[in-house]
């Protein structure tokens, strides 16, 4: 069983919503207080349906590795935009270009703008061409899915998770997050924490919030939002299911932003969320100052690998392909860096 199974909407959960508004502010500030992606809203605003016309989510089992990477290829180069050209420091500051990352397929060598898999330093990304201020809560390099990962305890001082500052993304112009992850212990009712989110003037995020007051949840529940940009409608997408995941399994979850009006979260290559932004598009003036991969409080102990940001947006078949690739690789221990 897929451990991200969508299962049905829970009726409770989105029925008692409806009828009893998230907290106000104030009475979450508290448990809110350094996770700013998170807001209570009053959920009186019904999102969209879950999309029904999600992919297939058929395991590609074992595909030889080579297969994989140049399906993914190929299904890259069919949808690539020009090259994003705020690219100064691709070159000249001594770090390996993205063809000898054997963890990114070949098709995406050129559209990975951040790379980061922990096998250097915690800090270190192995690509930085957006030039990213990259900053660490209490963290330790522990066993990763390739090589080392990033180890996030929950009873830390800094509670934060990667944050990558100083960008300067137009959201006329596509972005796509992506990060592997697993929980270090079980789930209980009241976990949540926190995956992906891109800030700028608003927020796009994505999360697991756990049973509490907030929108009056029962259960650990996927989440997605958009929040606070100018002339857009809010978005509090807490009508996707629950979101119980098993401990100490590899999990992938990607947040697109394309097209200047669309929001979309793959959990494992399946459409999770898809959100249509309504008011205005998105233009070259709204722009993503930072991202954050990883759980600030209220955390859950996880291990994040493999981080990326790519300018261009990704799909199912392109994800799921990669990862194919990627577990077969991490599977025989193929390291991070090959060649010279
Ligand atoms: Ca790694």
């Amino acid at each position: 069983m897929r451990p991200f199974a969508v299962l049905a909407l829970c009726l409770a959960v989105a029925g008692t919503a409806t009828f009893m508004p998230c907290l106000a502010a104030a009475g979450t500030a508290a448990a809110t207080a350094d996770v700013p992606f998170l807001v209570a809203v009053p959920a009186t605003a019904k999102q969209d349906a879950a999309n029904d016309a999600r992919p297939d989510k058929t395991d590609r089992g074992t595909q030889a590795i080579m297969a994989a990477t140049t399906t993914v290829a190929a299904a890259a180069t069919a949808k690539q935009e020009p090259p994003h050209e705020a690219r100064p420091d691709e070159t000249g500051r001594g770090t390996p270009s993205a063809e000898r990352c054997l963890y990114i397929p070949p098709g995406w060598a050129d559209r990975v703008v951040y790379y980061h898999s922990f096998d250097t330093a915690l800090d270190r990304p192995e690509i930085n061409a957006l030039g990213a201020k990259v900053a660490l809560g209490d963290a330790a390099l522990e066993a990763g899915l390739a090589g080392r990962g990033c180890r996030f305890a929950v009873d830390r001082k800094n509670k934060r998770g990667l944050a990558l500052a100083g960008l300067a993304l137009p959201l006329n112009r596509p972005w796509t997050l992506s990060m592997w992850w697993r929980l270090e212990e079980p789930m209980k009712a009241e976990s949540g924490f926190q995956l992906l989110s891109m800030h700028g003037k608003g927020f796009m995020s994505n999360f697991v919030a756990g049973k509490g007051p907030w929108c009056a949840l029962k259960e650990p529940t996927f989440v997605a939002q958009v929040y606070n940009w100018p002339g857009l409608s809010n978005v509090n997408d807490i009508y996707e299911g629950p979101a119980w995941v098993e401990p100490q399994v590899w999990h992938h979850t990607v947040l697109v932003v394309s097209k200047g009006s669309s929001v979309r979260v793959f959990w494992d290559g399946a459409l999770k969320a898809d959100l249509s932004l309504r008011g205005r598009l998105l233009t070259s003036n709204d722009v993503i100052a930072s991202a954050e991969f990883g759980p600030p409080s209220p955390a859950h102990p996880m291990t994040i690998d493999e981080v990326m940001v790519l300018d261009v947006p990704l799909e199912a078949d392109a994800l799921r392909d990669y990862m194919t690739a990627v577990r077969n690789l991490a599977a025989v221990n193929a390291p991070v860096l090959g060649g010279p």
